[in-house]
């Protein structure tokens, strides 16, 4: 890096167009951007996949390296011009190897679901046998629902969870696996508050000779974060979004055995995108960089603590945490004692200023699009600051909002005290003058 840069601090002159230049050239659209910068500033975030990124991540997102095609890898580009994006992406891979001890790492994928379109790509063929969590217990889309490509082009067996603890069920797991000898095991989920058991997946994985593929999409920032175990040490490869807990830009990545790093390499490209999208790359290593550091340590494991203050106040409101409570950022809540469904109490949060969604519980008698629960996630509160008795607060509005949500004027009194609650814990706050 030249002195020019060292001494300049990075100003708009460097990263790009300025937020000024889109209100000038296009109001609407960036009106657009500023109410949605108050939507998530006035209201409560408690969508389980949703965060505040740091400024940094946000302007390397906004930077001059979404104008570069760097189609292959650092080195061996498709393209000329590559030789700044490389050093990025070079940047990015040893600190994902070094926060995560991976062995390889692969910051290419444009999201959770095309990092996990690679991974079936670099270890099976359409028509192979894969065992992936149920979607109704939990899983993904793209653990073999029949309108994903998962679920059309797989036979994806699935297992789920014990109808009396709503925990694992790895007895299944492991007659599922001896009976349909499948390629790959996938753990990971969406709406599952427990830990899961890598060791005993590897062991299952080892019996039967499969892939052991973990989604980490959703818990990897609390691995990250050293707030729970990892299950890189097990995994032949982990997939997951850079935009959950893990506090970074909307993206994926991937890391793997140095065994399946060029197999994995190749499945992202050529096989599965273009040109990887080079401010996203420097989005995922900044934040990469911020997770490796104390303060995010404490944050991760405050993002756990909020969200069992958060589910037992739930129950103390009369609601069912599902599993028991949770060990991580979310938790999975029975509302059926309100008498009111998931859909309903989406509606009426959202009417009242808390953000959360609607999510089938294991066995649900209601429908997906109906359901009998709700998703709560403490990534968002906890970056802004939030602890135990604004948990306290915030379960005693949701409360309220399921119950009275409907009602306009009720809905218009809790979302002024959902404001007051976010006023003291700003988002993206202007700098002091
Ligand atoms: N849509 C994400 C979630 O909310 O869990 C998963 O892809």
């Amino acid at each position: 890096m030249s002195d020019r840069h060292l001494k300049h601090p990075i100003t708009q002159e460097y990263y790009g167009p300025d937020f000024t230049a889109m209100q000038n050239q296009d109001p609407e659209i960036a009106a657009v951007v500023i109410s949605e910068l108050e939507r998530q500033r006035n209201g409560l975030q408690l969508i389980a996949s949703e965060n505040f990124t740091s400024p940094a991540v946000l302007a390397a997102m906004g930077s001059t390296l979404s104008n570069k095609y760097a189609e292959g890898y650092p080195g061996k580009r498709y393209y000329g011009g590559c030789e700044e994006v490389d050093k990025v992406e070079e940047i990015g891979n040893e600190r994902a190897k070094q926060l995560f001890g991976a062995e390889h790492a692969n910051l290419q994928p444009h999201s959770g679901a095309s990092a996990n379109v690679a991974v079936y790509q670099a270890f099976t063929k359409p028509g192979d046998t894969v065992l992936a969590m149920s979607l109704p217990h939990g899983g993904h889309l793209t653990h073999g629902s029949k309108v994903n490509f998962s679920g059309k082009w797989f036979n994806v067996v699935s297992y789920g969870v014990r109808q009396d603890n709503e925990l694992i069920d790895y007895d299944q797991l492991r007659d599922l696996a001896i009976e349909h000898k499948p390629k790959m095991i996938c753990s990971g989920a969406t709406a599952y508050p427990s830990l899961i058991d890598f060791e005993k997946v590897r062991q299952i994985c080892d019996e039967v000779g499969a892939i052991m593929w973990v989604d980490a999409a959703h818990f990897i920032g609390l691995v990250a974060g050293k707030a729970i175990p990892s299950p890189v040490p097990y995994a032949d490869v982990v997939s997951f979004t850079t935009h959950k807990v893990l506090r970074g830009p909307r993206g994926g990545m991937i890391l793997a055995k140095a065994a399946h790093a060029a197999a994995i390499d190749k499945a992202v490209f050529p096989g599965m995108q273009g040109g990887p999208i080079m401010s996203a790359v420097a989005g995922k290593a900044i934040a990469l960089k911020e997770c490796a550091t104390p303060g995010y340590q404490a944050y991760a494991k405050k993002v756990v603590e909020n969200c069992q203050a958060l589910a037992n106040d739930l129950v103390d409101e009369g609601m069912r945490a599902v599993s028991g409570g949770t060990q991580t950022h979310l938790a999975l809540i029975d509302i059926r004692s309100t008498g009111v469904t998931g859909k309903v109490a989406d509606e009426r949060c959202g009417n009242s200023g808390i953000t959360l969604n609607k999510n089938a519980i294991p066995y649900d008698p209601e429908t997906p699009a109906v359901t009998s629960g709700i998703r709560v996630g403490t990534a968002a509160t906890t970056t802004q600051g939030m602890g135990a008795a604004e948990m306290k607060k915030i379960a005693s509005l949701i409360a309220r909002a399921i119950k009275d949500g409907d009602d306009e004027s009720k809905a218009k009194a809790i979302k002024a005290e959902v404001n007051q609650l976010c006023s003291a814990f700003p988002v993206y706050p202007a700098p002091a003058k």
